[in-house]
C-alpha cells in the first residue's frame, strides 16, 4: 500500500510573534500580541491600553529566535525538516500598518530568515497573518471593524509576496481565521481581528462583519499572489475542532451540524467564494445589517484558495436542551465534555481519531489538497540536569495523532501535502501567554516570570521526530 508522497512536506510550525522576541529592533510597531501580559489556565490574559509600566508581556522578548535562528534552523535541519511554517511580523514591515512604503529592516529580515532555510532545503511556509497585526490599527481604525482595514492589508501582502517570490511558495492568509466564532471571549476577536467591543456592544454582527472584511481581503490576496507568481499555492487556515454530538440523539446530531455552521462557514467561503445559504438565513433571522457589497461577492469568486490549511489540537462535544429551539451554537455555552476521551493540563481533549475525521470532512467537502500546519501537545516537561527532557507523553499524543493521519491518506485516499507540528521549538502560549505549556521537540530554557538562559537543548522527541521524518512516516 502506497505511504505518504516522496515530497511530504514534514516540518514545525511557529508564529512570528510566539518566537522572536526583539519586539522593537529593526524599526518594528507595536502589534496586538505586544498589549498582551501573561496568563494561566483559567485565567484569560490581560488586554492593555498600549504598553503598560510593570506589566509582563511575554512576546516582547519571547525566545529570541530574532537574534537566534540560525542556530534554531540549524537544529530543525538536524531533525529532516522540508519545511518551516513561521509567519512574517506585519508590523516589521508596516509598523503601524497604514503606511505607503514598507520597512526595509524588516524586509531584510526575513529574507535572511528565509536565505538561512533555503540553505538547508527548508521550504518557508508562511502566513500573512498570525495574530499580530499592527496596534495602532486598532487604535485608530477600530481593526477589522474598518473596511479601510483591507487595503492596509493587500499592501502588505502584495509587498511581501513580490519580495520573497523567489524565496517562498507556500503562503496563508489568517491564521485561524475561525477563532472568532468564539466571539463572547476577549482573546479570538482581537486576536483575530483587533477587535476590542464597546461595553454593551451587540457583538455577533461586528465579528462577522470583521470575517467578511478579512475574507474579502484574502480573496485579493489570493489574486495578487497568482499574478505576482503564478506557482504559488495560497491557503487558508482553519482552526479544526470537530464538534460531535453527545449522542446519537436526532437532536443532539442537528446541534451538532449547527455548531459545525457557525465554526465553519469561514472555509466555503475561502473554498467556494461564496456564502452558505444557511448563514445568510442566519443573518436575515438575527436581523444582521452588513456591510458586504455585489463588488466584495465578485472579489471572493476570484480570490478562491489552493489549498486548506488547518489546525487539528482537539474535538468538542454538544448536545441539544430545551431552551435552544433554534439550535443557535454559544461557544461559551453549548460544549460539554466528551466522556470517552482524556484532556491535557490544560483541558484540551485528546482525540486522534478526531484527526482522521477531520481530514476525510475537509476532503469529503472540497477535494482539495489538505495540509495540517498545526498539531501537538501543550504540557508540563522536566529538564534533567543533562538537558534532555524524556516527553514519551508527546511522542505518543503525536504518534497516535500520525497513525490516524495515515489511515486517512493509505485507506481514505485523502490527499495531504504535509505536517508540521505545533511549537517545534518551545514558544510562548498564543492562549495563555505562558512558556510552561510547551509543545517543542526543542526545550527553550525560559520559565513564565521571563528567567532563564534561552539555552536549546534536544528533548527525546527530537530524535523520534527525527526518525519518523527519515522514514517518511514508515516507523507510524
Ligand atoms: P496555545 C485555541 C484553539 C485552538 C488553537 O495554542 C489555538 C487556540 C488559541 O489559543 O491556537 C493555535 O498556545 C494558534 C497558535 C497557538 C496554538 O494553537 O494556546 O494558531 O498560535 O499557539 C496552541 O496552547
Amino acid at each position: 500500500m502506497p505511504g505518504f508522497k516522496a515530497d511530504f512536506l514534514w516540518g514545525g510550525a511557529v508564529a512570528a510573534h510566539q518566537l522572536e522576541g526583539g519586539w522593537q529592533e529593526g524599526g518594528k510597531g507595536v502589534s496586538v500580541a505586544d498589549v498582551m501580559t501573561a496568563g494561566a489556565h483559567g485565567v484569560p490574559r490581560e488586554i492593555t491600553d498600549g504598553v503598560l509600566p510593570g506589566k509582563n508581556y511575554p512576546n516582547h522578548d519571547a525566545i529570541d529566535f530574532y537574534h537566534r535562528y540560525k542556530e534554531d534552523i540549524k537544529l530543525f535541519a538536524e531533525m529532516g525538516f522540508k519545511c518551516f511554517r513561521t509567519s512574517i511580523a506585519w508590523t516589521r514591515i508596516f509598523p503601524k500598518g497604514d503606511e505607503l512604503e514598507p520597512n526595509e529592516a524588516g524586509l531584510q529580515f526575513y529574507d535572511d530568515l528565509f536565505d538561512e532555510c533555503l540553505k538547508y532545503n527548508i521550504e518557508p511556509v508562511i502566513t500573512l497573518s498570525h495574530f499580530e497585526m499592527p496596534y495602532y490599527l486598532v487604535t485608530e481604525y477600530g481593526g477589522w471593524r474598518n473596511r479601510k482595514l483591507i487595503d492596509f492589508f493587500v499592501r502588505f501582502a502584495k509587498t511581501v509576496f513580490t519580495r520573497y517570490k523567489g524565496k517562498v511558495k507556500y503562503w496563508m492568509t489568517f491564521n485561524e481565521i475561525n477563532n472568532q466564532a468564539n466571539y463572547h471571549e476577549d482573546f479570538a476577536p482581537f486576536t483575530n481581528s483587533g477587535l476590542k467591543y464597546k461595553e454593551g456592544e451587540d457583538r455577533e454582527p461586528v465579528m462577522y462583519q470583521a470575517a467578511h472584511y478579512e475574507l474579502v481581503a484574502s480573496a485579493l490576496a489570493v489574486e495578487a499572489g497568482h499574478a505576482i507568481n503564478p506557482d504559488f499555492q495560497i491557503g487558508c487556515m482553519i482552526a479544526m475542532c470537530p464538534v460531535y454530538p453527545l449522542t446519537c440523539n436526532p437532536d443532539d446530531m442537528m446541534m451538532s451540524v449547527s455548531a459545525m455552521h457557525r465554526r465553519y462557514w469561514f472555509t466555503d467561503v475561502h473554498v467556494r467564494g461564496y456564502y452558505p445559504r444557511h448563514l445568510l438565513n442566519y443573518f436575515a433571522r438575527k436581523g444582521f445589517n452588513l456591510d458586504i457589497t455585489a463588488e466584495d461577492l465578485q472579489i471572493l469568486k476570484r480570490g478562491c484558495v489552493d489549498y486548506i490549511g488547518f489546525s487539528y489540537y482537539m474535538s468538542f462535544a454538544t448536545k441539544a436542551t430545551a431552551d435552544n429551539p433554534q439550535l443557535d451554537y454559544d461557544e461559551t455555552k453549548s460544549l460539554v465534555k466528551n466522556p470517552y476521551v482524556k484532556a491535557s493540563d490544560w483541558g484540551w481533549q485528546i482525540d486522534p481519531v478526531g484527526l482522521r475525521y477531520s481530514l476525510n470532512y475537509f476532503y469529503d467537502l472540497y477535494q482539495l489538497p489538505l495540509f495540517i500546519v498545526e498539531n501537538g501537545f501543550g504540557a508540563i516537561d522536566q529538564k534533567e540536569s543533562d538537558g534532555s527532557v524524556n516527553d514519551q507523553y508527546r511522542i505518543e499524543y503525536m504518534q497516535n495523532h500520525l497513525r490516524e493521519m495515515k489511515k486517512a491518506v493509505v485507506e481514505d485516499g485523502v490527499d495531504l501535502m504535509g505536517y508540521t507540528p505545533w511549537g517545534c521549538i518551545d514558544l510562548v502560549s498564543a492562549g495563555t501567554g505562558e512558556m510552561k505549556k510547551r509543545y517543542g521537540f526543542i526545550y527553550v530554557d525560559k520559565d513564565n516570570e521571563g528567567n532563564g538562559t534561552l539555552e536549546r537543548s534536544r528533548k527525546k522527541s527530537f530524535w523520534w521526530y527525527q526518525q519518523t521524518i527519515k522514514s517518511n512516516g514508515e516507523n507510524l
